[in-house]
């Protein structure tokens, strides 16, 4: 009786519980050949929400990433084919993906438990913090930009070798589901205080690093605990739920690449700095003023460096000496795993988008070098990228965060004023003694 009546209700029951909420989704990557196969995809992005752009089509762009639920994906395949799209499914089920993630136990008070081979919890990241301080005190302090709408710290840790330095900046995880960014840069950290590399080392030393792992904490606990593909924070408006904290600050806010429609993973917000997360790193980031060398907003995917601004292919501010130092870090980049790195202005590369952090810290604080980071991969598994991947991926990242250190001072950066003020002719004479020429 029990078996034939209410063994199939439970087990209905949580099949349809939010923990497998993505069985049966299909992840599609699309090779657009030419403008018209990406107008026919941006025809879709606008006009049907049903689709989850991981990678939404932009004229130039290699691929194009879709996921579909079960009932809509035969309707899918049918519009590609009829428009003589090429696909390929990089995913058949995304759940299980979802299902054969790793998500480790970090012991406290044994930083040596800290493991680059599996992702990791909010508290699990907060507890390692933690530990650090008390294992470096004299170069390792907690720090928090505020508080989240449900109340949970803004926790980042400063790293910093004596008074005085100049600032890099990281703030990364602003996407809830992108986590390979909190990954990455707790891997950085580590590197930071146990490297033995000189050039890490003399980084470390040389600067003051403040680095937020998750600086959207509801949203990244949301995505351990409800919804893995969770992008926003969490603060309900009406019946939905979360603002794109990367569409909420306030620089040419709601502009484009936005959303008024709370339903969407663009939700900008009421209003610019809506969201406490955005308000209070905002305000944080004030207090530091000019002294910040280097910006680096952590994203995922599509193995992409960006510099501002998102709203405008126009190369505004010393656009080309960013290009020309991100374009060498890149470089650095590839040498350990061969990954290659396209860098651009992020209206170009990617689509316009305003109301982004590196857009509001290049206007307002004019930061000399902002860069947005979009790690691994190309669209083989996107915002799910395997725990495997997490070391490659946060060494190659590493690499090229120090090289992109070396370059900056290359170029007449991270001095101890703000270069980019330096005047033209200035800027000649001291490349001419630094590199003999001008160009
Ligand atoms: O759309 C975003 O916020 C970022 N890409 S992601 O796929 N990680 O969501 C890019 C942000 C780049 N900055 C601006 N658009 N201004
Ligand atoms: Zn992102």
């Amino acid at each position: 009786m029990f078996i034939k009546t209410f063994l199939p209700l439970l087990l209905i029951t949580y099949a349809s519980s939010e923990k497998f909420r993505f069985d049966n989704y299909t992840l599609y990557r699309i090779l657009p050949k030419s403008l018209d196969e990406i107008k026919v995809l941006q025809n879709l992005y606008d006009s049907d929400s049903r689709f989850d752009f991981w990678k939404d089509p932009v004229p130039n762009a290699e691929y194009v990433s879709v996921v579909s639920a079960p009932q809509d994906k035969g309707e899918f395949e049918t519009y590609l084919n009829r428009n003589g799209i090429e696909f390929e499914v990089a995913m058949q089920n995304i759940q299980d993906t979802i299902n054969r993630e790793v998500v480790g136990k970090y012991t406290r008070n044994n930083i040596r438990s800290m493991r680059w081979d599996t992702y990791y919890n909010l508290n699990e990241i907060n507890t390692w913090l933690e530990d650090l301080v008390m294992e470096y005190p004299s170069i390792v302090t907690m720090i928090s930009a505020g508080t989240s709408y449900e109340g949970r710290d803004i926790t980042g840790i400063k790293i910093s070798h004596g008074e005085g330095r100049r600032i890099i900046f990281i703030e990364s995880g602003i996407h809830a589901r992108e986590w390979i960014t909190p990954a990455t840069v707790c891997y950085l950290i580590n590197e930071l205080l146990r490297s033995t590399d000189p050039e890490t080392m003399a980084a470390a030393r040389d600067f003051d690093w403040y680095i937020f792992p998750v600086t959207n904490p509801d949203g990244y606990v949301w995505t351990h605990t409800n919804n893995r593909l969770w992008r926003k924070n969490r603060r309900p408006y009406g019946t939905e739920f979360g603002v794109d904290l990367n569409r909420n600050w306030n620089t040419n806010w709601l502009m484009q690449g936005s959303s008024t429609d709370a339903s969407t993973n663009t939700y900008a917000g009421p209003g610019p700095f809506s969201e406490p997360e955005t308000r209070d790193l905002a305000n944080y980031l004030k207090t530091l003023g000019d002294k910040i060398d280097i910006y680096l907003s952590m994203h995922s995917s599509g193995q992409i460096l960006l510099i501002p601004f998102g709203n405008t292919t126009e190369p505004l501010a010393n656009y080309h000496d960013a290009l020309n130092i991100g374009r060498r870090a890149m470089g650095a980049l590839s040498v350990r795993y061969g990954t290659p790195y396209t860098s651009g202005n992020i209206a170009e590369a990617i689509y316009k988008a305003t109301g982004s952090s590196g857009d509001w810290v290049k206007e307002h604080l004019n930061v000399p070098l902002v860069y947005i980071y979009e790690l691994r991969d190309r669209g083989t598994f996107g915002h799910l990228l395997p725990a495997d991947q997490i070391l490659p991926t946060a060494e190659e990242t590493t690499d090229s965060i120090i090289d992109l250190i070396h370059q900056a001072k290359r170029f007449g950066y991270m001095s101890s004023g703000n270069s980019v003020t330096v005047s033209f002719g200035i800027k000649i004479v001291l490349s001419i003694m630094v590199f003999g020429k001008f160009w």
